[in-house]
This record gives C-alpha cells, structure tokens and sequence, in this order.
C-alpha cells in the first residue's frame, strides 16, 4: 500500500513537472512572437509606375525579398508601402529590388534597357 502512494506522489511530480513545462514552451511562443511583431516597421517611399501590371510587377519585388512582411502601391499617389523587419532586409535593398524590375524608385533608377522593355502601357517616363 505504502509503495502505491509512494508510486501515486511519483507520477503526480512528473505531471506536474510537463504541465509547468508546457506552460513555459507556450510562454516563450508568445514572447518570440511579440518580439517580431515589435520589430517590423513600416515605411512608405516614391515608386514610379502607371497601371495594374506596374502594381503587380512593384508589389511581387518587394515581396520578393526576405524580410519584406507586405507591400502595397498606390496607383494614384505612386506611393509603396512595406512593413519590414529591418533585422533581415534594409529599405534600400528594396529600392534596388524595385529598379531591377523596372521602376524608378525615390533613391534608385531603373537601367534604360529594363525600362525599355517594360510593356507600352507601363511606360511612366516622359
Ligand atoms: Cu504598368
């Protein structure tokens, strides 16, 4: 009878044991996933362009990337927007990724042979 108990407290401490480890696997989770969180940033920059491939093409480059979480252009205001983590891709990075593409950005300038052969209606230059 002595030795059940005896068996019974041994299993209650290692229960015990893998609840509190379980416990402080989910803490840890959600510390990891604050801290990404905490270290996006978000920054808006000029990206020249004209249509919905533009759009497509801007958006695809900086998505592209590691480290790039979102992107979205603004047709009207030729304006693109990213959330980053700046521990894995700096914003010039993705200014040069754009100009690769195709499109002039703020800080960088797309060569005029890829311009050249961007389709007619992508033709923002004059
Ligand atoms: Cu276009």
């Amino acid at each position: 009878m002595k030795f059940i108990n005896v068996m019974l407290a041994g299993l209650f401490v290692l229960f015990s044991a893998g609840l509190m480890q379980a416990e402080t696997n989910s803490r840890t989770n959600l510390n990891l996933a604050e801290i990404t969180s905490e270290t996006g940033e978000k920054t808006s920059f000029k990206v020249y362009g004209n249509c919905g491939m533009c759009e497509n093409r801007i958006e695809k480059a900086a998505k592209g990337l590691e480290g790039v979480t979102s992107a979205s252009w603004d047709r009207d205001a030729e304006m693109l927007t990213i959330e980053y983590n700046p521990e894995k891709v700096n914003v010039m990075d993705v200014h040069k990724a754009i100009a690769e593409v195709g499109h002039d950005t703020k800080k960088v300038k797309a060569d005029d042979k890829t311009y050249k052969n961007l389709p007619g209606c992508c033709k923002y230059r004059d």
